[in-house]
């Protein structure tokens, strides 16, 4: 059984460099890309991606941090993708929750500053989804 989920390589990703190896790291776990582009983030997109957050007190740096520059967007596939890039990207607190060897571990220091998103259940896979790609084929 194959399931999609939405990967997002942040604004500091793409920034330093890094887009490459979030992919890498994605095709040697063994998944696949079945859409993926560079986009700049309007502010709508990033509330309406980020509404569970509408509240806290870093919402509305997080809209600024994720609308600050380009964003890859990718819809990855594979058996168990959603947990699978989740292992992949490591815990949200790059260094008290994501171990060395996740992206997270390995390349970032503060919350926020994270590289990464992916999906964290098959509905919010289903809802971010049709968010990024509302064209996509099932
Ligand atoms: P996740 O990205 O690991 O699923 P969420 O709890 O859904 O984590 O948080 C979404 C994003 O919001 C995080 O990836 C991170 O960039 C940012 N974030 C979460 N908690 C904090 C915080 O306490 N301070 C600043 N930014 C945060």
């Amino acid at each position: 059984m194959s399931e999609r989920t939405l990967v997002l390589v942040k604004p500091d990703g793409v920034e330093r460099g890094l887009v490459g190896e979030v992919i890498s790291r994605i095709e040697r776990k063994g998944l696949k890309l079945a859409a993926m582009d560079l986009r700049q983030v309007d502010r709508k997109l990033a509330e309406q991606h980020y509404a569970e957050h509408d509240g806290k007190p870093f919402f509305e740096s997080l809209l600024e941090f994720i609308t600050s520059g380009p964003v890859l967007a990718a819809v990855v596939e594979g058996p168990r993708a959603i947990s699978a890039f989740r292992q992949i990207a490591g815990g949200t607190d790059p260094v008290d929750k994501a171990e060395a060897g996740s992206l997270r571990g390995d390349y970032a220091l503060e919350v926020q500053y994270n590289l990464v998103h992916g999906s964290d259940s098959p509905e919010s896979a289903e809802r971010e989804l049709k968010l990024w790609f509302p064209d996509l084929q099932a």
